[in-house]
């Protein structure tokens, strides 16, 4: 190699050296700085129903302002007694999502116990800074085991927790701002070895024969809901609200649904909730049921296939135990009722807020193991997709909320 030759790589190395470490310190920077308007959301948002030994899945989504690009979240998440993360199996409880850009083999579980309350600190840093995103990620996944009875939160410790991220509003200033977040909460009951079966005989909770005057009813119905088929894996167990209502007076139960047969092509579940004092609703009486992401539709009469237009009902309740099943599967309940208009929880109304929240969902088109309750997975096919995007848009077109 000529002389000039040498002296001309020699400076080129001197120039790539400097430019590499002019990259360095803007990463270094970058790192420092807190945004603002940051938020951490835990899915589901609805109560997750479990028994012991089963397994209690969240999943992590951060959410930043257009354009700011997230670099490292760092989520400490606490919870209850009732629910745990064997440290032997920390490693495939606790999940990194690839597509969020923040996988690295130095992400960082590591479980705490702060005030008393036992957290786990999740940590999700990017080593390319190629891909990091914006928006609404699904950046982990945490999947705790239910170990005792009981009812708790999952909660993200917002003093603890923070996400960090190029603000190309504010370059490097640092803004150290709460983020907001949405928690979870679970209910842990004892252990049960029948899953799929479809006799649930001894699975109403809502007894209440201590407090009430009167004599109690027990009302069982089937239901079903639009677009999840019978072949849907990750459709079972919905939670569900059912009103009663009759003689201007109204009362609001709880209930999970079970499988029980299907009709055409749709999975059909069977629910019962215990009617406390149940005379003083008059003799008929209408059933409203409001599935966990559809609005509340109206039931008047036993076979009911289209929407019951009359005031009132025909439903008559009998006294005590009985075996009477009123069939509601005819009309499916209408998907799509996922979040309010500035809330994260359901308003009561399908419109453009729920459509574009199950849109941005489905264009990550994620997949899910099967049983996984996921809100914007409408059919329950454990996929976010067009299908859901589908399912909106038809419910979109049908009636808004039935009212009473
Ligand atoms: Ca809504
Ligand atoms: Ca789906």
């Amino acid at each position: 190699m000529k002389n000039k030759e040498i002296i001309f790589v020699v400076l080129l190395i001197i120039s790539l050296v400097g430019a590499l470490f002019l990259v360095r310190q803007r990463q270094e920077l970058r790192r420092g700085a807190y945004y603002s308007n940051g938020r951490i959301i835990l899915q589901p948002e609805d109560r997750i129903d479990a028994a012991v030994g089963d397994d209690v899945t969240v999943r992590a989504f951060f959410d930043s302002p257009s354009g700011t690009m997230v670099d490292n979240v760092h989520m400490v998440l606490c919870y209850g007694d009732q629910i745990d993360l064997p440290d032997s199996e920390l490693a495939s409880r606790v999940e990194f999502v690839a597509d969020s850009g923040l996988v690295n083999d130095d992400n960082i579980v590591l479980k705490k116990e702060y005030d008393g309350e036992n957290c786990v600190n999740v940590i999700a840093m990017a080593n390319n800074s190629a891909t990091l995103k914006d928006g609404i990620n699904h950046f982990a996944t945490v999947r705790f085991r239910a170990v005792s009875t009981g009812n708790g939160n999952i909660t993200i410790n917002t003093d603890r927790s923070k996400m960090t991220g190029s603000n190309p509003d504010t370059e490097s200033t640092d803004h150290n701002i709460a983020l907001e977040v949405t928690n979870a909460s679970y209910s842990i009951s004892a252990a049960n070895d029948n899953n799929d079966d479809s006799n649930n005989n001894d699975d109403s909770n809502n007894d209440n024969d201590d407090t009430s005057s009167g004599a109690d009813s027990q009302l069982n119905y089937k239901i079903s809901f639009s677009g999840v088929k019978s072949t849907a894996k990750c459709a079972d167990n919905w939670n569900v609200k059912v009103v009663v209502m009759g003689n201007g007076k109204n009362v609001t139960l709880n209930d999970t649904v079970h499988r029980d047969g299907e009709l055409d092509g749709r999975a059909v579940y069977r629910g019962s909730v215990v009617v406390p004092n149940y005379a003083q609703y008059g003799s008929k009486v209408a059933v409203f049921v409001k599935g966990p992401k559809h609005l509340q539709m109206k039931f008047g009469e036993d076979n009911q296939s289209g929407v019951y237009n009359t005031a009132g009902g025909e439903i008559s309740l009998v006294s005590g135990n009985n075996s009477k099943v009123f069939n509601f599967a005819k009309l499916p309940l209408l998907a799509g009722d996922v979040v309010g208009n500035n809330s994260t929880s359901q308003d009561g109304a399908i419109n453009a807020v729920d459509f574009s929240y199950i849109k941005t969902k489905a264009l990550a088109h994620e997949n899910f193991n099967d049983g996984t309750y996921v809100l914007a997975d409408l059919d329950g096919n454990c996929s976010m997709n067009s299908r859901d995007v589908d399912i909106v848009r038809q419910s979109l077109n049908e009636k808004q909320g039935q009212l009473y």
